[in-house]
């Protein structure tokens, strides 16, 4: 049977491209988490099949995912997934490892200052970059790498980045291997006791109804006839539209929301002010789009308020204000850069917001969940932390 490998097993993974792959009865899908092995003892407690719990405004409809049928643990057996990112049985590689994880400096290329490279470049420790290169390394038939994380251009990046780590560790991918870029949609919160509750599973995941996924058609071996994709040559349009209209209001709403007393999306969205914000956020970002996506861009834009909207789903606002050193550059900051000239009241409210988010949790003494939290706390007390805030994002 055709196997997809795919790294980081959380909930976006259980929600997308394990449903989508749930639809193609041949294929089977190992995981490799990267953390520790509680998902996976969780998972294989019960056979590594759960309930997708979807939620729409109309109501909640439960489906079994039973595609995946193993899990290997980085932490406890890497050679284990070094071997799995070689096996000639495994024809497409498939990640969900967050922004950070690809560890990325601001020109996109891969930062071989960033700690974790380092260390892994010198075989003291593995990322997923590092491990894939290994694991390639060893690999003599063709493979797709396809990188599902919200990036611009993620595919190219992840391609770039392999290609660096390798030869700064001075490895040789001698096998054909594609890095196709993909646009990924699914708004997928962290799991609740009661969504457990409800499901009646422990490892339960709940999502919208609504999923996107748009693939540029460049794989190196078979690939699963995923329903529902796609398939294009060009994939950098779509990226852009879904990166700064839906993820750049999610952002803007998630730091001005929590500003506001908001727990929820559906409440920052039904709150005017953040209402007009997010809105603005997509009219801003909508022209900077090419003009086939830019002529759907209404449409678009009504649609991803109506899914904000959702009431059952309780996305959590503090869940999106996760990374933000991450995720603004993507989200906010290009857009703003391709507008440059232009008045951008609504791009600048969401810079705004992050400043004013960061440093009301630092003033309330909460523990900043982000990777470059350290330098945020410094450029917080520094004696003008507005604008060495700005200048760690690269905001001007
Ligand atoms: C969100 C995304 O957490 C976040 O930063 O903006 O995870 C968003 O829900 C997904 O990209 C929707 O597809």
């Amino acid at each position: 049977m055709p196997r997809i490998l795919h790294l980081g097993v959380g909930n976006f993974f259980r929600a997308h491209q394990a449903w989508y792959t749930q639809r193609c009865p041949d294929w089977r899908v190992t995981g490799v988490s990267f953390r520790s092995g509680a998902v996976r003892d969780r998972l294989a407690a019960q056979d590594y099949t759960y309930s997708l719990v979807i939620k729409d405004a109309a109501g909640t409809k439960i489906e079994r995912i039973t595609c995946l049928d193993g899990m290997l643990v980085m932490t406890e057996d890497p050679m284990a997934v070094i071997s799995a990112i070689s096996d000639p049985a495994v024809d497409v590689i498939t990640l969900t490892v967050t922004e950070k994880a690809y560890c990325l400096a601001s020109d996109g290329a891969l930062d071989k200052n960033n700690p974790a490279i380092r260390a892994d470049i010198d075989g003291g420790s593995l990322t997923p970059i590092g491990a894939l290169v290994r694991g390639l390394a060893g690999r003599t038939t063709p493979v797709t790498v396809l990188s599902c994380d919200n990036l611009p251009d993620n595919g190219r990046k992840l391609g770039d980045a392999i290609k660096a780590f390798a030869k700064a560790a001075n490895l040789t991918i001698r096998a054909t291997v594609t890095y196709p870029s993909c646009m990924v949609d699914r708004i997928t919160p962290a799991t609740t006791d009661a969504i457990r509750g409800e499901a009646g599973d422990d490892m339960a995941v709940p999502t919208e109804g609504f999923t996107e996924w748009v693939i540029d058609d460049d794989f190196a071996a078979p690939r699963p006839d995923w329903p529902g994709v796609q398939w294009v040559s060009d994939v950098a349009p779509h990226e852009m539209r879904k990166l700064r209209m839906l993820n750049g209001a999610h952002s803007y709403l998630a730091y001005a929301g929590v500003l506001r007393g908001h727990t929820f999306v559906h409440e920052a969205i039904a709150d005017p002010v953040l209402r007009a914000g997010a809105s603005g956020i997509m009219t801003e970002a909508a022209a900077t789009l090419p003009a086939d996506v830019q002529r759907q861009a209404k449409d678009y834009a009504a649609a991803l308020i109506a899914r904000f909207e959702n009431p059952n789903l309780h996305h959590r606002l503090r869940q999106i204000a996760m990374d933000g050193s991450q995720k603004l550059p993507i989200r906010i900051l290009a857009t703003l850069t391709d507008r440059s000239g232009v008045d951008s009241p609504a791009l600048t409210a969401a810079v705004t917001a992050w400043i004013a988010f960061v440093q009301q949790e630092v003033a309330e003494g909460r523990t900043l969940d982000d990777p470059r939290a350290d330098e945020i706390l410094k450029a917080c007390t520094s004696s003008d932390p507005d604008a060495a805030l700005r200048a760690l994002i690269g905001a001007s």
